[in-house]
């Protein structure tokens, strides 16, 4: 085979390969590299004569631009191809309905908690929060409850040492305040609180309470009347009356239960309120003088109303649940409804 058609030979060979087989590189290297056939050719056109080389040499360059341009088409055949596929698989059909993101809301128990503090800050008090770790003494020493209280018995109370304790009720954020703070005083403090309680359909060992407070010259017992009741219309409905039930707590005194009128059957009595016609929602009274005098307010001067209710039993009420393990299953057939 002589040189021109040796030549052509390696440009059908090089041809007929970029037809069946896709890696370019390795037939550009096959072809035109330093080791390449066509480069093999260069080399024996020592036996080439001299007035036939330049011939030669510009048969050898056709077939190199030859096989140079049919890679190069190769390649962006190959890109083209690609680009099609690319868009055709992103394609977006900007005339699609959107998908809905799932967004989330507050937890019930939350929302309630809100809902409390919307309603007493409308009334001009201010929220106050506090450790939940606390002091056995800002939770039950300074608040007349003394030391063989049945209240402060281990079996209730979650005790870290002899005097660290997870606080049983926000009080002792009243406490701090009244202690650092000259009345007039109007704050209320919504928490977590932690009683050694078994878990039940109406107990957990965590749970949410709020609290009131309000101290300053002259304050009595029907300010306290009339915050309550305001605060049960807004809750349970412009009709919603309220009952005080004498009671005790060691740091009121009077002290008392208070019930609102069943919100289902307006007090005639039902499945709501087990015939009563009346629900206990929270305790409140007047805060005990020992209290005040422990917290450096003289009793004698200034006087005040505090209250607590648990923040899970109005938000039973409100949606009408009856047992209080469904807010910390998180199951969100359940969440979802809220
Ligand atoms: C309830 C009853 C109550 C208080 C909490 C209080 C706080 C201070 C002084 C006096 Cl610093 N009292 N708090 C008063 C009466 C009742 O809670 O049944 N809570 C769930």
């Amino acid at each position: 085979m002589d040189i021109k058609e040796q030549l052509e030979q390696i440009k059908k060979n090089a041809l007929d390969m970029l037809n069946s087989d896709s890696d370019l590189e390795s037939i550009r290297v096959k072809f035109l590299g330093k080791k390449g056939e066509l480069t093999a050719v260069l080399r024996s056109m020592g036996q080439v004569s001299p007035e036939d080389r330049p011939l030669v040499g510009k048969h050898v360059n056709e077939v190199r631009e030859a096989i140079e341009q049919a890679i190069e088409n190769k390649k962006s055949s190959f890109m083209e191809k690609a680009m099609q596929a690319k868009l055709k698989a992103e394609t977006i059909d900007v005339t699609e309905p959107g998908k809905k993101p799932e967004i989330g809301h507050r937890h019930p128990i939350a929302q309630t908690e809100e809902m409390l503090v919307d309603i007493f800050v409308g009334m001009g008090f201010s929220v106050v929060e506090g450790p939940e770790i606390e002091y056995d003494y800002y939770n039950f020493e300074a608040l007349n409850l003394p030391k063989n209280h049945p209240a402060r018995d281990t079996q209730d109370t979650f005790y870290i040492t002899d005097n660290i304790l997870l606080r049983s009720q926000t009080s002792p954020v009243q406490v701090r305040t009244m202690e650092n703070t000259k009345p007039p005083i109007r704050i209320i403090s919504p928490g977590r609180v932690y009683r050694a309680d078994p878990a039940d359909a109406t107990h957990s060992p965590i749970f949410h309470q709020m609290e009131g407070l309000v101290v300053d010259k002259g304050i009595t017992m029907g300010d306290l009347k009339g915050v309550l009741e305001l605060f049960a219309k807004k809750v349970f409905g412009e009709n919603t009356k309220i009952r005080f039930r004498p009671h005790h707590f060691p740091f009121t005194e009077p002290s008392a239960e208070v019930d609102v009128s069943c919100w289902e059957c307006g007090g005639k009595g039902c499945r709501v309120c087990k015939g009563e016609g009346w629900v206990e929602i929270l305790g409140a009274g007047m805060v005990h003088p020992f209290v005040l005098r422990n917290c450096g307010i003289d009793p004698d001067v200034y006087s005040g109303f505090a209250f607590g209710m648990g923040i899970e039993r109005i938000a039973l009420s409100r949606f009408g649940i009856d047992d209080l393990r469904l807010f910390y299953e998180n199951d969100e057939r359940f969440l979802k409804q809220f």
